[in-house]
C-alpha cells in the first residue's frame, strides 16, 4: 500500500523544496517504502487532511495520519522495524533530536537568507504575496533585506559546517558506515538550498559536498529525481519581487 506524502511546492508541482519534507521523503524512502506525493501549496497547508496540522510535511499511512519529520521517522521506525533501521536504537533517536536542532539553528538560518528571494520566485502570485507578507512578519524586514547579507555571509556559513566536515574525516554518513535519519535531517536542509537557489553554498572540493553527493546517489539516486536550481527566475529578472 502507498503512503500519502503532502509535499511542499511551489508553481511546479514536480519541484517539492521543503527541507521538512525532504527528510521524510528520504525517510520513506530509506525505508523502501512506496510514495505518492501529494503537491502542495503553502496556501493549501492548513487545509491538509482536514486541517491535522499547521506545517507539512504530513504523511497518510492507511488510517494513520502523522505530521512532523521527526515525528514521522519515529512512526516509520515503529511501524515497519523489520525494514533498514532509521536510528539504531534509542540512542540513535537522542542523537538524532542534537542533529536536528543544530541543522535548524545552524544551516537553516543562512539557507533561508540565501534562497529566500529564489524560494519567493518559485510561488505562484498568489502563494507569492502569502510567502512575502508571512516571512516579512517573521523576521520582521524586507525579504531583500535578508538576502542582502547573503555574500557576506557565505564564509562564516562555511566555517560553521565544520563539525560535521570534521567527523566526515572519521565516517562516511552521519549514522556511520551507511545513513540514518540524522543524515536525512542535514541532506534535507541543503537538499533546500539545491532546489531553489543556483547560488553555491558549498565549494566541490568541500567534504561536505561530497557526503551530500553520496546522500544524492542514495535510494537509486532519489533525491536527483529533482534537478538542482539552474538559473534562478530572479537571475533571469522574472520574479514577483514587488507582490
Ligand atoms: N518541525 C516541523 C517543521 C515543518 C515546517 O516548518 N514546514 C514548513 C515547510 S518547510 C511549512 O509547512 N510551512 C507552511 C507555512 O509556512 O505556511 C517538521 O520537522 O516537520
Amino acid at each position: 500500500m502507498t503512503i500519502l506524502l503532502y509535499d511542499l511546492v511551489g508553481r511546479d508541482a514536480a519541484r517539492p523544496f521543503s527541507p521538512h519534507c525532504w527528510k521524510a521523503a528520504m525517510a520513506l524512502a530509506h525505508k523502501g517504502l512506496d510514495i505518492t506525493s501529494v503537491p502542495t501549496r503553502f496556501l493549501e497547508v492548513p487545509k491538509v487532511e482536514g486541517g491535522v496540522a499547521k506545517l507539512i510535511p504530513v504523511i497518510r499511512d492507511g488510517e494513520t495520519v502523522v505530521a512532523d519529520s521527526f515525528a514521522i521517522a519515529l512512526y516509520l521506525e515503529e511501524a515497519y522495524p523489520e525494514r533498514p533501521t532509521l536510528f539504531s536504537g534509542d540512542g540513535g533517536k537522542a542523537t538524532a533530536r542534537f542533529i536536528e536542532r543544530w541543522s535548524q539553528l545552524t544551516i537553516h538560518p543562512y539557507v533561508t537568507t540565501a534562497a529566500i528571494l529564489d524560494l519567493h520566485a518559485m510561488q505562484d502570485e498568489a502563494n507569492a504575496a502569502y510567502f512575502r507578507q508571512n516571512r516579512e512578519q517573521r523576521f520582521g524586514k524586507r525579504l531583500e533585506a535578508v538576502y542582502a547579507t547573503r555574500d557576506a555571509g557565505l564564509a562564516g556559513f562555511r566555517a560553521s559546517l565544520e563539525p560535521l566536515r570534521s567527523m566526515l574525516g572519521y565516517q562516511p554518513f552521519i549514522g556511520g558506515p551507511s545513513p540514518l535519519f540524522a543524515d536525512y535531517i542535514v541532506f534535507g536542509a541543503l537538499q533546500w538550498a539545491r532546489i531553489a537557489t543556483p547560488y553555491r553554498l558549498l565549494d566541490d572540493t568541500d567534504v561536505v559536498a561530497q557526503w551530500f553527493e553520496r546522500c544524492l546517489d542514495l535510494h537509486g539516486g532519489f533525491g536527483r529525481t529533482v534537478a538542482a536550481a539552474a538559473i534562478s527566475r530572479l537571475e533571469a529578472g522574472q520574479s514577483h519581487l514587488d507582490s
